[in-house]
């Protein structure tokens, strides 16, 4: 024992002058300022084991923007995981993205009738998260008839004579759903792809997404959409929308519920409908994003 550390503390004085460390070995790479040898005789061998922590071990690391590169291995069972930090967040080396551009939550708005439940579950959801289902704001009713393959809701006009995104959100005219990661899991949200939107003559013209990550604030998602002027059940294509641009929206943790929210205005009657609308024959509105 005394003649390795010996020649530990030999190789590590020896080397330092030299502005070089060597493990295992006297000669290190020049390129290496710590070169690593799995072993010295031959016979046995060992790896290179960076720190191990728990996530609120390594949320303790007291790592500022200048100490990018910095590697421990995250113990979280079943996701362990080797993460470096970039300068900003922790980022996930290795296992790589297991499933990239997934299904995170999708819905099926066949069969609906009577503007659907409130809240409505998705039909399909990633075992990564817990997806609430679609609700009603409480300033939306469900009176009279409703389009068939369809999940809305009526009572959107309630600000004569000029409704706006403010008077919509202030008289509570909006749907929401909310994502939140099991743990141990990692979730970016990069996607909803295109929908279709049904409404009545009557029914609120413009709307726009948004997300909050506190259920209180909410961002917009770019700007406010014009639905559309189509009110059969064809309904009135809409675009998909890029969130992968969104920090707020990556690299998501059990700690972080993120809500959705379609706020809608521009109704000119009471009775006036919107809705997600059946346009697919699978799912009709869909969110994707990468887990691991
Ligand atoms: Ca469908």
């Amino acid at each position: 024992m005394k003649i390795l550390l010996v020649s530990l503390l030999f190789l590590f004085s020896f080397e330092t002058m030299q502005s070089q460390v060597g493990i295992n070995t006297t000669t290190p790479s020049p390129a290496a300022v710590l070169d690593v040898n799995s072993s010295s005789d031959g016979v046995n061998f060992g790896g290179f084991m960076p720190p191990r922590v728990s996530p609120a071990e390594r949320d303790l690391i007291p790592v500022t923007a200048s100490d990018e590169g910095l590697m421990v291995y995250v113990i979280n069972p079943p996701n362990n995981q080797l993460q470096l930090w970039d300068g900003t967040a922790w980022q996930i080396v290795f296992p790589q993205q297991a499933n990239v551009d997934t299904v995170i939550a999708a819905w099926n708005m066949e069969s609906l009738t009577a503007y659907g439940p409130s809240p409505y579950n998705p039909g399909n959801a990633s075992a990564s998260v817990t997806v609430s289902g679609l609700e009603r704001g409480s300033g939306l009713n469900t009176s009279g008839s409703a389009g068939l393959d369809a999940w809305g809701a009526n009572g959107w006009y309630s600000a004569a004579p000029t409704e706006t995104q403010a008077t919509a959100i202030a008289n509570n005219n909006y749907v929401t759903f909310t994502i939140t990661p099991v743990s141990g899991y990692n979730v970016s949200i990069i996607s909803i792809e295109p929908y279709n939107v049904r409404r009545s003559g009557t029914g609120p013209t413009n709307g726009i997404w948004q997300y909050s990550i506190d259920g209180v604030n909410f961002v917009d998602i770019g700007t406010e959409i014009i639905w559309g002027g189509i009110t059969s059940g064809a309904g009135n294509p809409q675009q998909s929308i890029d969130l992968s641009g969104i920090n707020d929206l990556q690299n998501l943790t059990s700690l972080t519920t993120i809500t959705f929210r379609v706020v809608n205005w521009g109704a000119t009657a009471a009775g006036g409908t919107w809705y997600f609308n059946d346009f697919s024959a699978g799912d009709d509105l869909i969110i994707r994003g990468n887990t691991n």
